[in-house]
């Protein structure tokens, strides 16, 4: 089945880590992948942009069927191989709710962590501002508040009492904040959530190389 899937990614991206999160939890190992490097500019190759105008990763095909945004490739996933490894949405109305909410909410955490982590790379120099950037770490911090709120049942996971979709799209977001230096105890919900996920077997499986190679965290959250 995974045979004619083909992936594209570069290592420590959340976009892609979630897709090959959403891969593992649907027991579709085996799957054609390529792992590329942003700093060659290999995701802007004539391969990648065959099947993503845009070149960005992830670049993923299913047969004939191309999804390049990671939310698509993850609802896809779940629909085509719905009784297949675990269900990551559920059927009953206020449980899928929850879960929709908490994955779209995902996108604006990912905003606003970028906003931070990213702001040098952003923002030209010359228009860069000290208050601008203070303000998306404010931003930040408010966003994870809220975040903290969402986890404050022990053991909870992002949609409720089951491992969902909500924790494939934002766990790499949560991944990346540690990544960055968050400090565990300014945020303690959310350091208790990542100490319990960050073994699991398809986000172990899927955890980023270069992370491995090099575990040093960088200090641009230290202060959030
Ligand atoms: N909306 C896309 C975003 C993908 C994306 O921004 N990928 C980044 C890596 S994290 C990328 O390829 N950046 C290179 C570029 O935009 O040229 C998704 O969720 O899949």
């Amino acid at each position: 089945m995974a045979e004619n899937m083909n992936l594209y990614w570069g290592s420590g991206s959340p976009p892609c880590w979630r897709v090959m999160i959403a891969l593992e939890e649907k027991k579709l190992q085996g799957y054609n992948q390529k792992l590329l490097s942003f700093e060659k500019m290999e995701h802007k190759s004539p391969e990648v942009l065959s099947i993503n105008p845009r070149g960005q990763l992830p670049s993923f095909k299913h047969g004939d069927n191309i999804l390049n945004e990671s939310y698509a490739a993850c609802f896809y996933l779940e629909s085509q191989f719905k009784h297949q490894g675990s269900k990551l949405i559920p059927d009953g109305p206020a449980e899928q709710a929850l879960v929709y909410q908490r994955m779209f909410e995902g996108l604006t955490f990912y905003d606003k962590l970028c906003a931070v982590i990213y702001y040098e790379w952003i923002v030209p120099e010359g228009e860069r501002l000290e208050s601008a950037l203070k303000r998306n770490c404010q931003a930040l911090a408010a966003e994870l508040q809220l975040w903290e709120g969402y986890l404050q049942k022990a053991g909870s996971y992002l949609a409720g009492p089951s491992f969902s979709m909500a924790d494939v799209i934002v766990f790499p977001t949560i991944a990346n904040l540690f990544r960055f230096g968050l400090r565990a105890e300014r945020y303690p919900k959310v350091a208790a959530y990542y100490a319990m996920l960050k073994d699991r077997p398809s986000i172990k499986a899927s955890w980023p190389p270069h992370w491995l190679e090099n575990p040093n965290e960088q200090d641009a959250l230290k202060e959030i």
